[in-house]
């Protein structure tokens, strides 16, 4: 007789943006690839997945993407067995009938909280101990994170054999960036840029036009755009743009699919990102990066910014991390960056090697996926 996979439900409400439905598509990808896993994903808003990837249909209430179920979550909910796991992301609500169906198992499942990703020192604490039950449902915290004790970082098993050899390939780059539309000037470094609107972004840009070496800066369709048009001066800006002043060539793309957003990541010299996806896929580029923190009440997100970059300086000699924190805190106060740009730039050799090592640390760590199914394996 076969042996019976696991069967593992995720559930994804789009709150807004990318993040929730990036992380949780990312997640059941790798759980069936490389864990062999039976996979649900229930997500409440395919219009926000079609855009990581295309090949979604958004009508359909049952679909099949690279080996994943994929689940209209239903305002009505049908009647489903529960999952042998049951993963809600980022303390999602689950459907009452569902909470029901896993009350009503013979064996209870195991359900967690995939909770959002913060390098404070808490979470170590706090990754893996009980949350609260439902019946005779207990769920559990699970915390992503950065440091021994948490449940680590997604990263695909080839992901940096495979970051490896495209890097070391100038014509896989040459014909990637082609079909972006992108012909990089000799000479150019390239940056890409995600983020969040961002008062300080004008004069970002007027220290990279003024600059000695010259930029050509990638920018995805999002909400910075805005803050583009207005330096550029020029309105409805869409993908396919291409604007040079002095130093500084911007131009926008096309928002790409999921996968390729990794290949442009490693090509680029370095990459201002945001939320938590891309922020985790800026590190396994290698590559400087720039974070841009997804905002929260009370300005609880500074202490997260803090907790990060209290980690990222250790090994930089203190005048490389008082450079790159101090663009990093410009940047998310929407300050002036024109002096921490420059003083960033002095350092670019030490940032750079820092950075692949940093990414070779944290992949000492057992990837996210592999912890959580290790979390499983403990539990039954
Ligand atoms: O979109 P985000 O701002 O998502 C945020 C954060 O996750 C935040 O923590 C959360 O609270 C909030 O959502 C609700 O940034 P993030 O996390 O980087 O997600 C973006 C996703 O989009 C990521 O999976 C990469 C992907 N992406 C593409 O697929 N193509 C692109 O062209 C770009 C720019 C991004």
């Amino acid at each position: 007789m076969p042996e019976l996979k696991t069967r593992w439900d995720i559930f994804c409400t789009v709150v807004d943006n990318f993040g929730d439905i990036g992380v949780t598509w990312r997640l059941a990808r790798q759980l069936v690839a490389e864990q062999g896993l039976a996979v649900r994903l229930w997500v409440d808003d395919l219009r926000a997945f079609e855009r990581l990837c295309p090949d979604i249909d958004i009508h359909l209430s049952q679909q099949w993407q690279q080996g994943v179920e994929v689940r209209q979550w239903p305002a009505e909910w049908p009647p489903t067995q529960a999952g042998d796991v049951v993963i809600a992301a980022f303390a999602c609500q689950l459907p009452g009938a569902y909470m029901e169906a896993m009350a009503e198992r013979e064996k209870p499942p195991l359900w967690m909280n995939l909770d959002y990703l913060s390098a404070e020192d808490w979470v170590i604490g706090c990754h893996g101990l009980p949350s609260v039950k439902y019946k005779n449902v207990q769920k559990y915290f699970f915390f992503p994170g950065f440091q021994k004790g948490t449940g680590g970082l997604l990263r695909e098993r080839e992901l940096l054999e495979q970051r490896r050899q495209f890097q070391q390939s100038p014509e896989s780059q040459r014909t990637f960036l082609q079909g972006l539309g992108v012909d990089r000037a000799p000479g150019a470094q390239l940056i890409s840029l995600f983020a969040y609107e961002n008062t300080g972004l004008a004069s970002w840009l007027d220290a990279m036009a003024a600059d000695s070496t010259s930029t050509h800066l990638l920018v995805p369709e999002g909400r910075i755009l805005g803050d583009v048009e207005c330096w550029l001066a020029e309105k409805g800006l869409a993908a396919g743009a291409v604007h040079v002043r002095g130093a500084l060539t911007v131009q926008v793309l096309t928002f790409v699919r999921q996968d390729q957003y990794d290949r442009l990541l490693w090509c680029c010299d370095f990459n201002a990102v945001r939320g938590e996806d891309s922020f985790v896929r800026a590190q396994w580029a290698g590559r400087p990066l720039l974070w841009h923190i997804y905002q929260q009440e009370e300005d609880v997100h500074l202490d997260k910014l803090e907790a990060f970059l209290e980690l990222y300086v250790k090994g930089l000699s203190e005048p490389a991390g008082e450079a790159i924190s101090g663009l990093w805190r410009a940047w998310n106060a929407g300050e002036k960056m024109t002096d921490h740009w420059q003083s960033t730039r002095k350092h670019w050799p030490e940032l750079e090697k820092h950075a692949e090592k940093w990414c070779l640390e944290q992949a000492l760590q057992a990837d996210l996926a592999t912890a959580l199914v290790q979390f499983y394996g403990n539990w039954i």
